[in-house]
């Protein structure tokens, strides 16, 4: 794991005492079914993001001034279970210090820990999950922290939203609440105000990469076809900076190929991004509405 500072940004943007943000990579491959590589996903998304300009031109900002700490990856791996605590240890050790916490996987049965974390930590907490998968499995093959089984947790103790899902076993059926499912074939139509209008003030947002169609974003260990674009993917989380208290995210599944980088750079510019909305909308109301 890189010893360097998130982006390459200065020293005095990058310490724990002064950064609003905290990063934490979690290179975790453990219970991935099919393709493996979601543990090299942290590495290519830093490196990606060190090659990239950090003056976002929609919000006319340089967010990283506000401070990003990159936190000492989370390696434990002897189990999914064990992974899974650390994970929500350090997330709420971060949140506690009030950071802003984002993390970066690895598969992801990461966000398990992640949303555990947060869902103790804010009160009737909405989690907003962008995937084309359902994840829905209570177990699967003797775990109930595999990456199929992700979101089991958040549908029975959170207010779960599920968006651009294309992919799911019949047995999880019973799991959803399809009126709070945005399938990737009704992604079409209007949808995202009534996704808004289903959210709490408090929202969590894990974005698998594998919600993005596999036009703009191939590198990931199982791609489906008739997945989200760019500008609606970053309209929606706009508007959810904009409505929502966002009080953090992660983002899981990117498994890096070594002659393809365009999934890398997404990845590394969906973060950045979603920093820039973060701290330009935070404090948003209707009235300064510039558009
Ligand atoms: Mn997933």
């Amino acid at each position: 794991m890189s010893k360097k500072n998130y982006a390459g940004i200065p020293d005095k943007y990058a310490r724990i005492d002064e950064a609003k943000v905290v990063l934490i990579p979690v290179p975790y491959d453990g219970t991935s079914t099919w393709q493996k590589g979601a543990d090299k996903g942290p590495d290519a998304f830093l490196e990606a993001s060190e090659n990239m300009e950090l003056y976002d031109i929609e919000t006319r900002s340089e967010v990283y001034k506000k401070g990003v700490y990159l936190a000492p990856a989370v390696t434990e791996d002897s189990s999914p279970e064990k992974m899974v605590e650390a994970v929500y240890k350090t997330t709420k050790n971060y949140i506690a210090q009030d950071k802003f916490v984002t993390l970066f996987g690895g598969e992801h049965s990461i966000s398990i820990g992640s949303i555990k974390a947060f869902s103790e930590s804010f009160a009737d907490l909405t989690v907003v999950q962008l995937d084309a998968h359902a994840d829905l499995r209570p177990e699967y093959e003797g775990s109930k922290c595999n990456h199929a089984c992700a979101m089991h947790e958040a549908s029975k103790k959170t207010n779960l939203i599920q968006v651009g899902i294309r992919s799911m076993d019949i047995s999880e059926t019973e799991h959803m609440d399809e009126n709070q499912v945005y399938f990737g074939h009704d992604l079409y139509e209007d949808w995202m105000d009534d996704a808004i209008g289903q959210m709490t003030p408090n929202v969590f947002i894990t974005i698998d990469l594998d919600a993005f169609d596999p036009s703009i974003l191939p590198s990931t260990g199982t791609p489906e076809p008739g997945g989200l674009f760019w500008y609606e993917t970053l309209e929606f989380l706009k508007l959810m900076f904009k409505k929502k208290n966002v009080v953090g995210f992660d983002i899981v599944e990117l498994c890096p190929k070594e002659d393809e980088k365009s999934s890398d750079f997404l990845a590394a510019k969906l973060y950045y991004k979603m920093l820039s909305y973060k701290f330009k909308y935070q404090n948003y109301n209707e009235e300064d509405d510039d558009e």
